[in-house]
């Protein structure tokens, strides 16, 4: 029989050898971790923005949590004891923006705050304006990235995590709530937290943080960090620690207090004052590992590989369409606005 003409399968490279010129194989140490080396110099040359967001009802302390993660160890900005001013009811999408430099790597964070809903009697589409800012961000990039010449760097606005403020009823969850998270899911990184959870007993906590976990499966709402995105068995290992105590149960505070010798942020009441950063007290420190340490690079990976690719895939195919505008037109009045 003539042999056959098919050519033989090329036999995989054993993991420890490189190709070289001309096909000769390296062996041994190449030395291809220097990269990590490289990509850490260039990123803190360049350093990195994160974006937060706060959202929920009127009165759960938004704000005050945005000053708490400043004030933490985020930052540490300094306040004067004595100078401290109540915090007005928030009117307006708001952004408050610190350079953090830790170990020569720079940060650029942003948390924005928005006005509280659920102040008129008819709440149907509160939603809007959040989600109308969410996407201004994602159309604010994708007009950057089409341009024929684009910045080396598009500064980046879009929004890696959205704090979502669940009220401490000890119930379920609203239809309010459920509708609004509903909606936010499908285009951002949602965070729940249970509001000033000082006002709930330790049994309260954990009981609503069941009732809130099974809401979320039984409408299918599916929060950060979603199951569909763990890359390996680690990943889950890790994230199922963490699924299991969302919605973290945070309480929020901007004063400093002594207690003994040592400044804290916390709430003073009757009984003691509740320090936020204090893991035994509530799990702002939780809430705040969670978005500026431990997954920092994770939220913004899936902003940009999810969320941002389907904005992306859905203006394209939008503007595809004769009717409406080219991307690269100049930005007519209230575009970047659709509520896609
Ligand atoms: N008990 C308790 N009170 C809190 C907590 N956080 C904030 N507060 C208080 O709740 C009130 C409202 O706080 P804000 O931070 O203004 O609430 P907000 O969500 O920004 O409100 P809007 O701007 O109207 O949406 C203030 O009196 C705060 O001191 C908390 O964790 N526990
Ligand atoms: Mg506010």
């Amino acid at each position: 029989m003539e042999p056959s003409a098919v050519p033989e399968e090329e036999e995989e490279m054993p993991l420890t050898a490189a190709s070289g010129p001309a096909g000769c194989q390296l062996f041994g140490y190449v030395g291809i971790e220097a990269v990590l080396d490289q990509m850490k110099i260039k990123t803190m040359k360049t350093g990195f923005e994160f974006n937060i967001m706060v959202v929920g009802q009127s009165g759960l302390g938004k704000s005050t949590m945005v000053n708490t993660l400043f004030k933490s160890k985020v930052s540490r900005k300094a306040s004067q004891p004595g100078q401290e001013e109540r915090i007005p009811k928030t009117v307006q999408v708001q952004s408050i923006t610190h350079v953090i430099e830790e170990k020569g790597v720079k940060m650029k964070l942003t948390v924005t705050d928005t006005p509280g809903f659920g102040d008129q009697i008819n709440n149907e589409n509160c939603w809007d304006p959040i989600i109308k800012y969410i996407n201004e961000q994602y159309e604010r990039y994708l007009r950057e990235e089409v341009l024929i010449t684009r910045k080396r760097k598009i500064p980046d606005t879009r929004v890696h995590g959205c704090v979502y403020f669940v009220p401490p009823t000890g119930h379920w969850l609203r239809p309010l709530d459920l509708e609004f998270m509903q909606r936010l899911s499908k285009i951002v990184n949602v965070v729940p937290v249970i509001a000033k959870a000082d006002t709930l007993t330790l049994e309260e906590r954990a009981e609503f943080k069941q009732r809130i976990q099974e809401d979320l499966k039984t409408h299918a709402i599916s929060v950060y960090p979603q199951e569909d995105f763990d890359q390996d068995p680690d990943d889950r290992l890790l994230n199922d620690r963490i699924r299991e105590k969302i919605p973290f149960a945070v309480v929020g505070a901007d004063q400093e207090h002594q207690v003994n010798g040592k400044r804290v942020l916390g709430r003073k009441t009757k009984w003691g004052i509740i320090e936020v950063e204090n893991p035994a007290h509530c799990e702002f420190p939780l809430l705040r590992d969670l978005l500026i340490r431990s997954h920092l690079q994770d939220l913004k990976d899936i902003t940009h590989n999810v969320h941002y690719e389907s904005y992306r895939v859905r203006r394209l195919n939008e503007s595809n369409r004769p009717a409406l505008s080219p991307l690269n037109g100049l930005p007519g009045k209230g575009e970047g606005s659709s509520n896609l």
